[in-house]
């Protein structure tokens, strides 16, 4: 559960992105990928040019799920069950994945928000994140 001033900084947050889910997406996808080079393994199919389409079309897909998430923040688990279902079944990437997403994530806001990003807007962030993965995950078991 968020507090009021958690969803708070979710939506100020989100302003900075709405509209702007590819670049955004291709950026956190490109970062996870080069600190994380085995998240690569996931996407064989897209190139490490930030202009490149298939890069920027899985970083929008990406990013609109995380805006539906910031307008379902009550009900992440039926908002996100399709995907879930994708996640878990057909997709099969393996939940250890998602933290190293997470951070990635907080990192790309950080260095667009800079002094702004505050420790309680990254702290949101995280629980809000956290949130998502945890209903990405859960239908593994
Ligand atoms: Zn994921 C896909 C979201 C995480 C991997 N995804 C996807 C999509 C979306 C997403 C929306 C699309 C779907 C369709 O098409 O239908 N994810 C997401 C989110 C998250 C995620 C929101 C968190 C937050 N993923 C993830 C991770 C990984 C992944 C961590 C690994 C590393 N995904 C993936 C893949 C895919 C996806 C591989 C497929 C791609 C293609 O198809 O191309």
């Amino acid at each position: 559960m968020l507090s009021a001033q958690e969803r708070a900084h979710i939506a100020q947050v989100w302003d900075l992105i709405a509209g702007h889910e590819a670049p955004f997406g291709a950026e956190l996808l490109l970062r996870l990928f080069a600190v994380y080079p085995n998240t690569k393994t996931y996407f064989k199919h897209l190139g490490d040019c930030p202009d490149e389409v298939l890069l920027l079309n899985h970083g929008q897909r990406m990013l609109e799920a995380v805006g539906v998430a910031v307008r379902h923040v009550d009900n992440l688990r039926a908002a996100l069950s399709p995907l879930a279902d994708l996640h878990a079944h057909v997709l099969r990437v393996d939940p250890t994945n998602f933290p190293l997403l997470i951070q990635c994530f907080q990192v790309v806001l950080a260095s667009h928000l800079q002094d702004e990003f505050t420790v309680e807007m990254q702290a949101a962030w995280d629980k809000f994140l956290t949130g998502i993965a945890v209903v990405l995950t859960e239908k593994y078991r």
